[in-house]
């Protein structure tokens, strides 16, 4: 039975290597299709967890892992020898960028060098982590031919890029398209009978090069449409206009306008790092990208922006960061995830701390992070609303849904909401990022109605 043969009758047996948000919902999509899955971890302790049913990933139930394995379809181990009993190999593992910016492949050359002792002949290695084009040929190809191993005859070799978006309850693995470039035609028809057991659509590329693109011109796209809205947040603020009201008006427009979203920030294993993946590449080929430069330093810069802002807010109640009791709400990059990766919060949470504030985090989501001291911080999990009129200021940087907006907001508390997530509700102690406001509590707004 060749391995297409083995794909189409369930009866290959699929590795997945990197048991993060990417591999371990892959990994049980895979189970429960019907395939026999072994999950590859470095991590004693996950592989520990899993085998238990319990999950560490937010999106990841532990019903969904205790089901897989009961199976029998599904196990979890940290020996890398296991290469050699499988048939299908998902390479998700982190590509992270190191202390100077520049992609950090090391996860994925650890894997290379597991694949280069233990591969099979006929197995069908595909690369789904992010990263620059040329990776897949350059990391695992020319590796594995050093070895001996010719692709199209000896392995198959791909790149799909992964489409997990974490916490999105509509899009999920099954009804997000998967793009997938291989080495050979070969290679990508493999790989497409394997990928169109779990999702509804493929779109086959030609080269594991155009996929590797396709993923970082989707992320950078995005990053640099965040930054051009962050821009406009700050020109409005300069130039008195609310830039949340007008991106409401703009996006009225039915065709030719996409709505982006002012913030604190980007954060996220992707948003932030996928452009720095694309302009190294870039540089390397002597291409310069202005336009990823340029969305990089607005967005890292947003942090600066909300810590200037709370500091015009409470010098309007004469009073200075300073020693003022700064309450942040929402230390998670994005909403009901547990997920501090690159999280402007932290930025925010690190310039006010220098700045001399006491400062408390709550996150219903998160425990505790370490600060740029190297200190344990422990994060406040539920809200006392009680009390929360007894801080200077609150700082609205993630909106967690468990948050309930309105008794914040009726509370008389002072806020700074980075987010709109008070939209709708005019009040003298809300200030918005994007907006003019500069005081607060005064009661001078101009426009002090309640809504809702
Ligand atoms: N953000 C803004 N304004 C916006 C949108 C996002 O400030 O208008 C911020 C978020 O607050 C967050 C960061 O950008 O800090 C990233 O947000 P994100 O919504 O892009 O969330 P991610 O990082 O989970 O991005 C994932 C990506 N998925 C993959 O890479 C597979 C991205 O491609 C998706 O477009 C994105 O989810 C999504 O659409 O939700």
């Amino acid at each position: 039975m060749n391995l297409i043969e083995k794909i189409e009758s369930k009866q290959a047996s699929i590795g997945i290597i990197g048991l993060g948000y990417v591999g371990l919902p892959l990994g049980l999509s895979f189970s429960k299709n019907g395939f026999r899955v072994v999950g590859i971890d470095i991590s004693e302790e996950k592989v520990e967890m899993l085998n238990q049913g319990c999950s560490y990933i937010t999106d990841v139930k532990n019903t969904e892992i205790k089901e897989s394995i009961e199976n029998g379809n599904f196990q979890a181990t940290t020996d890398f020898s296991t290469i050699s009993s499988l048939d299908v190999i998902c390479i998700c593992v982190p590509t992270p960028l190191n202390k100077n910016h520049e992609p950090d492949l090391s996860s994925v050359k650890y894997v290379v060098t597991k694949l280069q002792t233990f591969l099979q002949k006929d197995t069908l290695v595909i690369l789904e982590s992010t990263t620059y084009p040329g990776t897949t040929e350059e990391q695992i190809e020319k590796v594995l031919t050093s070895s001996g191993l010719q692709v199209g005859t000896d392995y198959h070799l791909c790149y799909s890029p992964e489409r997990v978006d974490p916490g999105n309850k509509k899009y999920r693995i099954s009804n997000t398209p998967k793009v997938i470039g291989g080495v050979t035609k070969e290679c990508v028809r493999i790989a497409d009978s394997l990928y169109k057991t779990i999702v509804n659509q493929t779109f086959l590329v030609s080269s594991p090069r155009v996929a590797e693109m396709s993923k970082l011109l989707e992320n950078t796209f995005r990053s640099i449409n965040i930054a051009f809205i962050n821009e406009m947040a700050l020109m409005c603020d300069h130039i008195g206009v609310n830039v949340w009201e007008t991106i409401q008006a703009s996006a009225t427009k039915p065709f030719g306008f996409m709505p982006f979203y002012p913030g604190p920030g980007i954060g996220g294993h992707c948003i932030p790092l996928d452009p720095m993946y694309l302009s190294w590449r870039a540089k390397e080929s002597n291409f310069f990208s202005r336009f990823i430069e340029l969305s990089q330093d607005i967005n890292s810069n947003m942090p600066r922006y909300v810590v200037r802002k709370i500091s015009e807010l409470l010098n309007s109640k004469k009073k200075c960061i300073n020693g003022s009791n700064i309450l942040l709400l929402g230390m998670a990059y994005k909403p009901d995830v547990n997920d501090l990766r690159e999280s402007p919060s932290l930025d925010v949470y690190e310039l006010l701390k220098e700045k001399g504030a006491l400062v408390t985090v709550n996150d219903p989501f998160c425990h505790s992070f370490v600060d740029a001291q190297n200190q344990s911080i422990d994060v406040q999990k539920k809200l006392n609303y009680d009390e929360i009129t007894t801080y200077d200021l609150v700082v609205v940087l993630t909106v967690h849904s468990a948050y309930n907006l309105n008794d914040i907001a009726t509370s008389g508390v002072s806020i700074l909401d980075t987010r709109n997530a008070l939209n709708g509700i005019e009040l003298p102690n809300i200030a918005r990022i994007g907006d003019t406001s500069r005081e607060i509590d005064t009661g001078v707004s101009e426009k002090v109605l309640v809504s809702g």
